[in-house]
This record gives structure tokens, sequence and C-alpha cells, in this order.
């Protein structure tokens, strides 16, 4: 540790310290949404999305504009999210678990909620969890740290589809789901208690639960922790009564509109319960836009292309973190990670952080001081890392290099042919180099010729790189495992023929 940043911990401390009067540590909630893009929210510039409650975090919080996450695809990208390490580490590769998936996050990571038990924290869940169910449970959310969970265990399109109908019920959902597994099922802690779930109440009881445990632990004067990986914005899209119809954006709009009244029903309960003061909120999504879907997918605004790519718009995020009469409203420029959270979190816990290599540094000179970032770099993992080609790009300052670039098939449909799946792996060497200051979109490289500082930019980047791949231990990979269709979550064990039969 350097001296800057002794100094700039002793000042967070100090203030906390007198901010805080060393009252009971702070809660937190995180809402992460699901295939939304940089261009999605009313107040990262979308026009027509309703974002109301998201829009007034915003408003009085603190917006990052570069914010990343450390892979385009969903497992992985929560893996890192709740470790503070790369989904390498963990072993969360390639691309996503499925219900039957014999793997999920390894027992001995420890998750942001693992962090926070041992300070006497109330932790739950609600929503998508995808990072494993396997045999009697093993890999569920109760066995890595919430106390209380409600949700579906992987994405809601990992499941026959003809269940799923919107709202108004004539509206058809459009396009194919997952044949030949379970209906999706809706879990509390680890029982089933629907399946097929009721995709148009799933929402409204979401907000219930949420409003549950806050009142139950703002009751009990206990610190807390609410995890909110939404469903919504993945694909196919549903919105329940109180938001179908309403937005000026479709479908789309009206899924993301569900999301926004479940944050507005959460700051109410916050309010309500007196604990608004010690809450923070944060926001963000797991990876871009799942462009294939059209209009019904997101918009990475004005980053180039979106999920299962290394473009700026399948890792770049929107990102909010808002925690009224601590943090002052304004923009970030600075970079941080969804690897950061965990660090962060534990900071402002008084907890220690896990003994492991953590791939997160604290954020909260950003948050509370409008300080520099303690990150250094981006790195962009595709959907299926390996030891042999490493990550395909480096982001530095404000510098991004690219060694490899591939289009992805859940980033085809828009004019940009580099987004699409037909543009295979390709290496560049040198690597192409973005100033993403002046060319946020990526679309000039820059020539050693008209940018003399590119050799050493490059040189810079290329250290980092290494030393980075160096000391990177991959773990075994959970994806790799395999599935065994009697893992898929059955609320008739018993019953046959399957999958059919697991309807309750
Ligand atoms: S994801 O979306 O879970 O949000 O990443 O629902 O990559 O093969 C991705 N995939 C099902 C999905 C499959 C998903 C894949
Ligand atoms: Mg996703």
């Amino acid at each position: 540790m350097g001296l800057p940043m002794v100094l700039g911990r002793l000042a967070v401390f100090l203030y906390l310290t007198v901010h805080c009067g060393g009252s009971s540590p702070p809660n937190f909630i995180l809402v992460f949404a699901d295939d939304l893009g940089f261009g999605d929210l009313g107040c990262f510039g979308h026009p027509s999305s309703l974002t109301p409650h998201l829009d007034e975090l915003a408003a009085g919080g603190l917006r990052f504009t570069d914010f990343y996450v450390t892979s385009p695809a969903c497992s992985p990208s929560r893996a890192s999210l709740l470790t503070g390490r790369y989904q390498t580490r963990s072993g969360i590769f390639p691309g996503v678990l499925y219900p039957g998936s014999k793997g999920g996050l390894p027992l001995n990571e420890t998750t942001i909620a693992e962090v926070l038990k041992p300070l006497g924290y109330n932790t739950a869940m609600m929503g998508k969890w995808h990072l494993g169910v396997g045999q009697n449970g093993t890999y569920l959310p109760t066995r890595q740290g919430f106390d209380n969970y409600l949700g579906i265990p992987y994405s809601h399109d990992q499941g026959p589809c003809r269940n799923l109908t919107c709202f108004p019920p004539d509206v058809k959902c459009s396009g194919f789901c997952d044949l030949g597994v379970v209906k999706v099922p809706l879990m509390h802690n680890e029982d089933i208690i629907q399946q097929p779930v009721d995709f148009l109440n799933l929402e409204t009881a979401y907000s219930t639960f949420a409003s549950n445990f806050i009142r139950d632990s703002a009751q009990k004067g206990q610190p807390f922790f609410l995890y909110y990986p939404s469903h919504h914005t993945h694909y196919p899209l549903f919105a329940g009564p109180r938001a179908a119809g309403k937005s000026r954006r479709g479908p789309f709009g009206d899924a993301l509109l569900d999301l926004d009244l479940t944050v507005g029903e959460i700051l109410h309960t916050l309010k309500e319960t007196g604990v608004l003061n010690n809450t923070l909120i944060f926001f963000t999504s797991d990876n871009g836009p799942e462009l294939m879907r059209m209009t019904r997918g997101g918009n990475a605004g004005l980053m180039k292309c979106g999920k299962g790519t290394t473009y700026e718009g399948g890792m770049r995020e929107p990102a909010i973190a808002y925690w009224h009469s601590r943090i002052s409203p304004g923009v970030t420029h600075e970079l941080a990670s969804s690897l950061d959270i965990l660090p962060t979190f534990a900071m402002l816990a008084g907890a220690p952080p896990p003994k492991v290599t953590l791939d997160g540094v604290d954020m909260s000179s950003i948050l509370f001081q409008r300080g520099p970032s303690q990150r250094e770099a981006v790195f962009y993992y595709p959907t299926d890392p390996s030891e042999k080609n490493g990550v395909f790009a480096v982001r530095m300052g404000k510098y991004k290099a690219h060694y490899y670039t591939r289009g992805a098939t859940h980033s085809g449909t828009t004019p940009d042919r580099d987004c699409h799946f037909t543009a295979f792996l390709t290496q560049h060497n040198p690597p192409l180099l973005f100033d993403l200051e002046a060319d946020p979109s990526e679309n000039y490289n820059l020539s050693p010729d008209r940018h003399p500082e590119v050799g050493e930019v490059l040189s810079s980047i290329q250290r980092l790189r290494d030393d980075f791949q160096t000391s990177m231990v991959f773990g075994e990979s959970q994806t790799g495992l395999g599935k065994d269709p009697a893992l898929e979550p059955c609320c008739n064990p018993s019953c046959t023929p399957k999958p059919d039969c697991c309807s309750c």
C-alpha cells in the first residue's frame, strides 16, 4: 500500500467516523439488472425508457460513466460481482450454467453475503441466481451466505416458454426458450413453491419480499444486505399488471419499468422504516444488451456491440451509487468495476476482506471524495476464457487495446457487422488501440503515424496484461463438469415422465 492509498483510507475512515458517529454499520442494497445496456436508462440518455426511480437514484447519487463488469455473459459476471474475483479463478466459464449443471460457484468462494454475515448482517436475495443448483441444492444462495431467498435460480428462458405469457394475456411472448428441461421453478430458500412460476405476479412478489425483509431487519435493528438480481430485461420479456403497457418503449420498456417500480417500493420502505440515511444502494447490470432480440433487446447507447462481445457495449454498464446524505450527487468518470463492490462493502461494514486473491479494489474514495480510482486497469475476458488466448482486451486510463476481437450471436442484427457471429475470432498484432474518451464508440484505431504516444501506451498495456496473466490461476471449469437432467429442480421429484411432470 503506497502513502496516497494509506492517506485515502484514513480520510474515508475519518469521514465515516464523523458522519456515522461510529453507529451501526450501513445497510447494503445491490440491484443487478439482466442484459441491460449502457444506453437503456432514462438517466443514461434513453429517450423513451421510463425509469423514474433509477433516475431519482442517479439524480441524488453518483452516476458512473466508466463502470465495467468482468464478462459479457451472465453467470461469470455474477460470480465476479459476488466474490470480487475474476470468474477464471472460481471456474465460472465457459458460457453459463444450466438447470441441470453439475457445477456451481464453488462453496469455498466467499460471497459478499458471507463477508457480512459474521458482522451480524441479515442477508437476503431475490431474483436470478445463475450460480448453480446442484445435487440437493448444493449451490443455492442459501449455501452461499443468504439467510433468505426468493427467486428463480437461473435464466427464465432456461425452461419451456409456453407457460410464459405476457400481460395483457393476448400479447404473445415472441421467440423460443429451452424445451426438454423442467418448467421454470420459483424457489423459497431451498423449496420449490411454484412450478411453473407465475411471471405476471413475480415482480410484486419480489416487492413484497423486499419490503418484509427491510421492515423485519429495521425492527430488529439489524444491519442488512439485500441482493436483487432482476430477471427483467432478459429475454423473454414480461411485465406485471402495474407496468404492462405503461412505457413508451413497448415490451422492453415495460419490463424495465416493472424493475424500476420494485426499486421504488424498496426506496419507499427504506424511508418508511427510517433506515434510508444508513443504506447504500448500488445499481448496475450483468452484461450488455442482447441485440439479437432487436426491439425486445436492450440498447448499448453509443457503445459498440453488446452481449457476448468484449467491445464496450458488452461489458461497460450503467452504474449508480446512492446513499442519501452521504454520497453527494454527481457524475464520476473514474474507472470502476463490479469487482470493487465486495471490497467497498467490506470496508464500509468494517469487515475483514476474505483471505484470498481479490481482483477488486475499495472504491470508497470515489464514492465519498470524488477521489481518483485505485483501479489501474480493466481486463476483458471473453465468454470462453482460455489460458492460451488470455484476455481479449485491456483498458488502462482512457486507452483500450484489443488483442482479439470477435462478434457474437447475442449481438447480431444491428448494422455493425463486427458485432455479428460471422465476425470470427481475429488476433490483432499490434493490438487495436482506441482512446475511449475521444472515441467511446471504438470507431477509430489510433495509428502510430498520427499518434506518437501509441508505442509507449501499448508497451505499458502489454506490461499490465503480462503481469495480470502471470498471476492468474484458472480454477476448474464448473460449466465443463456437464449436466445431468436428474439435477433439474423438480417440485415432484419422484414423478414420471420428466421433465413435463414437474408441475405443482
Ligand atoms: S444469460 O443469457 O444467462 O443472461 O447470459 O439465458 O450464453 O448460452 C445465455 N448462453 C441462456 C443466456 C443461454 C441464457 C445463454
Ligand atoms: Mg444476463
